[in-house]
């Protein structure tokens, strides 16, 4: 039967190798090492403290003195091979471990820069910014209001009879009567801003009114949600000078042409009276339509004073405040700006589209540097 005893004694035995065997297998595992966590263990398990070499050199001292010279000298050597391979085997696995780094962590420099993606500013957002930094030059605020409106800011304040067509279920979007039996529309204008802004606020009143509308109409040239700014003045003197100045002066810096012809002709609106449409010089060229003096006319925007009647609605003292307002889309003079052909797409959040028609999102036009941007 085989007893504990018996492996105890083998193992013993290992102390009782030879020197040369000791040595081969000492070196052979230094070979065989693969990291240098590996090698270090092979390092402690012969030189370290109780290491078989360093054991080796403890028992010298049973030894005679000339037999202690002898197995010293060959065992120093030994130690001293096992050292020198030790060392050349730490370098070699240093130098592979910086190569295999290099390899892995090489990097290209003279690949082209991967940008990251940024997003596009919406030819409409764009639009908006312009004539907002323009108007900003020109003295004017931006005033906002809500989207679902009441009857009265949206038609009744704007002198918009009852039965005026724009009222008509087809045109506007009408909600569902409110808890108190109120019918809210979806403003068919900004109009309403301007009324809110005239019944909260004190003249002189210089607003732009930037902002989504909507009508129930759709087809190629129609949304039935689109942008619209309107402008208003309100003051004491104001005149139909300063409305055409302004508008004058609005369109040469949009459509950046200092010698841009503009037209007021007659027109009607329920909300001002006298009302003028505008028109702006332009030219079709190969079926492409130019802004400029070319002799041809476009319409751009409708506009007057504000008829004492609105005033009064607000209350506003006709016989003492005198006002201009003007208003036009917004999707339409983008188109022209920037050549869009087609309304619809305006919509589609087709970010192939956005990336041709948008606008870098950095160095905005704004209110306050105007259409250069920069820094607020
Ligand atoms: C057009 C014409 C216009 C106004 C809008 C307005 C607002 C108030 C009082 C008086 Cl609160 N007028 N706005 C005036 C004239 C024309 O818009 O064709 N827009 C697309």
């Amino acid at each position: 039967m085989l007893r504990p005893f018996i492996f105890v004694r083998l193992e013993k035995n290992l102390a009782m190798e030879s020197l040369e065997d000791l040595r081969s297998r000492v070196l052979a595992s230094i070979a065989a090492a693969e990291t240098l966590a590996v090698l270090d263990q092979a390092r402690v398990a012969a030189l370290g403290r109780k290491g078989d070499i360093t054991e080796r050199l403890k028992t010298l001292g049973q030894l005679d003195p000339d037999a202690r010279r002898t197995a010293g000298a060959a065992i120093n050597s030994v130690r001293d091979e096992i050292q020198a391979a030790l060392e050349a085997a730490s370098l070699h696995l240093a130098n592979a471990e910086l190569d295999r780094r290099l390899a892995e962590e090489r990097i290209d420099v003279t690949l082209p820069v991967a940008w990251p993606a940024a997003g596009r500013i919406h030819p409409i957002s764009q639009t908006v910014d312009e004539i907002v930094a323009i108007f900003g030059t020109l003295g004017f605020r931006v005033a906002e209001g809500p989207h679902i409106e009441d009857d009265f800011h949206n038609f009744t304040a704007l002198n918009i009879p009852p039965d005026h067509p724009a009222r008509q279920e087809h045109d506007t979007f009408y909600l569902p009567d409110d808890a108190e039996g109120v019918r809210k529309v979806l403003r068919t204008h900004t109009s309403p801003v301007q009324i809110r802004t005239m019944i909260n606020e004190k003249p002189p009143i210089r607003i732009i009114c930037p902002g989504r509308t909507f009508r129930f109409d759709s087809d190629a040239t129609h949304s039935p949600m689109f942008h619209q700014v309107e402008g208003l003045v309100i003051d004491r003197g104001v005149n139909m000078g300063h409305l055409k100045g302004c508008l004058v002066e609005f369109f040469r810096a949009f459509f950046d042409v200092d010698d841009l012809p503009v037209r007021f002709r007659p027109s009607y609106f329920p909300f001002t009276e006298p009302s003028a449409e505008v028109d702006i010089g332009c030219a079709r060229v190969n079926g492409e339509l130019k802004i400029g003096n070319y002799g041809s006319w476009l319409e751009i925007l409708g506009c007057g004073m504000v008829h004492p009647k609105v005033l009064a609605n607000c209350g506003l003292d006709p016989a003492e405040y005198q006002g201009f307002a003007f208003g036009m889309g917004i999707e339409r003079i983008a188109m022209l700006k920037y050549g869009i052909p087609d309304l619809r797409t305006m919509y589609e959040s087709d970010v192939r589209w956005l990336e041709h028609y948008g606008f870098a999102a950095l160095d905005r036009p704004n209110l306050v540097t105007g259409l250069t941007g920069g820094a607020v």
